[in-house]
C-alpha cells in the first residue's frame, strides 16, 4: 500500500523591526506617525509605571506585583490592535493593557493594592479581570467567542497566556473547542522563556508553541514579541479574520521577562546575567526609538516630553489610588453575583460584632 501524506504543517516567524531598529522595507506596514507616536508613548508609560509599581511594593504601598519590563511591545501592540467591539482577556502580566482599553491607571493600581474595586472593570472596556490561575482564561475566551458567534456579533476575543499556560489542560480544551466550533478567538501566547523558574524547554518538546494550534485544526504564527510592528500587525489581521468568520488563530510572541516573575521572586537563583543581557540587547522600546528617529519623530526633546508626561500620569494615578476610600464590605460583595447565606453571616460577624 502506498504511503500517502495526509498532513503537513509549517510555522512562520515574523520580524519587521530587527533588534537594532532596522526595518524590513518589504514587510513594513504603512502606519501613520500618530499611531507610532502613541505606541512609543504607551511603551514608555508602561515601563515607568512598572518601575513605580515595583518601588511601591518594596516600600509596602502595593502587594505582590508581576513586572512587565521587556514585554511592553506585546501588551501595547496587542491591545492597540483591538477594536472597541472586541473582548480582551488578559493574564496578570498584561494588566497595563487595561489602560489602553480606556481604564484609568489608578484603577489598575487599586487592583494591585488589593482593593476589590480595582478589578470591577468598566463594562465599556470589554475586558475580563486578569487570570491569576494559570490557563483558566483560555477556556473563558473560547466560551466568550462562542457566545459572540451564536449572537451573530461582528467581534472577536483576544486572550493572552504565558508559555507556562500551554502546559495546562485548560489550554488544550480551549483550543480544541475553538477549532471544532470555529470561534472568533485569537490566542496570544506570550513566550517569555520562563514560567517562574521553569524554562521553556522543560515546558514542551515542541520546537514552537505556535505549532500546537495545527493539532487543533487552525493556523498559527510565531512573531518577534519585542517588535511592536510585528505584534500589532499580526494581532490586527488575526482579529479582523476572526471577526469575518475565519475562526481561531494562535500567535506565539517570543519575548523575555527582564524582571522577576513577581516581586516575591528572585530570578538570580535560576537564570544567568548573560541571558538577561542577551535580551536587554533586544529591547522593544529601543528598537522603536531608532525607527522613530529615522522617521524624524524621535529626538531628545521628544524623549524628555514623553517621559515627563508619563511621570505625571503615573504620579496622579498613585495619588488617586492611595487616597481612595475603600469599602471593606466589597471583599464579600464581589465574590458572587448573589451573596450566599454563609457569606452574608460572615459579613455580619465582621462588621456588626
Ligand atoms: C493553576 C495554577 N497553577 C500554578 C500557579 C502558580 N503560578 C503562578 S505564575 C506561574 C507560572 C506561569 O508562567 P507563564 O504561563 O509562562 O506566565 P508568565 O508568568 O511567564 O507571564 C505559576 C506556575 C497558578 N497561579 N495557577
Ligand atoms: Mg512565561
Amino acid at each position: 500500500m502506498p504511503i500517502e501524506r495526509v498532513f503537513q504543517g509549517t510555522i512562520d516567524h515574523l520580524q519587521i523591526l530587527d533588534k537594532d531598529g532596522n526595518v524590513d522595507t518589504n514587510l513594513e506596514p504603512k502606519l501613520p506617525n500618530e499611531l507610532l507616536d502613541k505606541m512609543y508613548r504607551l511603551m514608555v508609560l508602561g515601563r515607568l509605571w512598572d518601575k513605580k509599581c515595583i518601588a511601591l511594593q518594596r516600600t509596602g504601598r502595593m502587594y505582590t506585583y508581576p513586572p512587565l519590563e521587556g514585554q511592553e511591545a506585546v501588551t501595547v501592540g496587542a491591545t492597540l490592535a483591538l477594536g472597541n467591539e472586541d473582548w480582551f482577556i488578559p493574564s496578570y502580566r498584561e494588566s497595563f493593557g487595561y489602560y489602553i482599553r480606556g481604564l484609568p491607571l489608578d484603577i489598575i493600581n487599586l487592583g494591585w493594592m488589593g482593593v476589590e474595586e480595582g478589578l470591577k472593570l468598566d463594562k465599556k472596556a470589554k475586558s475580563f479581570p486578569y487570570a491569576i490561575p494559570i490557563g483558566t482564561q483560555h477556556t473563558h475566551a473560547t466560551g466568550v467567542a462562542y457566545a459572540l458567534k451564536l449572537k451573530g456579533e461582528r467581534s472577536a476575543v483576544l486572550v493572552c497566556g504565558g508559555d507556562g499556560s500551554t502546559s495546562e489542560g485548560d489550554f488544550h480544551d480551549a483550543l480544541n473547542f475553538a477549532g471544532v466550533f470555529q470561534v472568533p478567538c485569537v490566542f496570544l501566547i506570550v513566550n517569555n522563556q520562563w514560567a517562574i523558574s521553569v524554562p521553556r524547554k522543560s515546558q514542551t518538546k515542541s520546537e514552537t508553541i505556535a505549532q500546537k494550534a495545527l493539532g487543533y485544526g487552525f493556523k498559527a504564527i510565531q512573531v518577534d514579541g519585542n517588535d511592536i510592528l510585528a505584534v500589532y500587525n499580526t494581532v490586527k489581521e488575526a482579529l479582523e479574520n476572526a471577526r469575518s468568520g475565519s475562526g481561531p488563530f494562535l500567535i506565539e510572541a517570543v519575548t523575555y521577562r527582564i524582571g522577576a516573575h513577581t516581586t516575591a521572586d528572585d530570578p538570580k537563583k535560576y537564570r544567568s546575567e548573560e541571558e538577561v543581557n542577551f535580551w536587554r540587547d533586544r529591547d522593544p522600546i529601543k528598537r522603536l526609538k531608532v525607527y522613530l528617529a529615522k522617521k524624524g519623530v524621535w529626538n531628545e526633546d521628544y524623549e524628555a516630553k514623553v517621559n515627563a508626561e508619563a511621570v505625571k500620569i503615573i504620579d496622579d494615578a498613585v495619588q488617586k489610588a492611595e487616597t481612595y476610600k475603600q469599602e471593606p464590605k466589597n471583599m464579600f460583595n464581589f465574590l458572587y453575583a448573589k451573596m450566599t447565606k454563609d457569606l452574608e453571616n460572615q459579613m455580619k460577624e465582621c462588621f456588626e460584632a
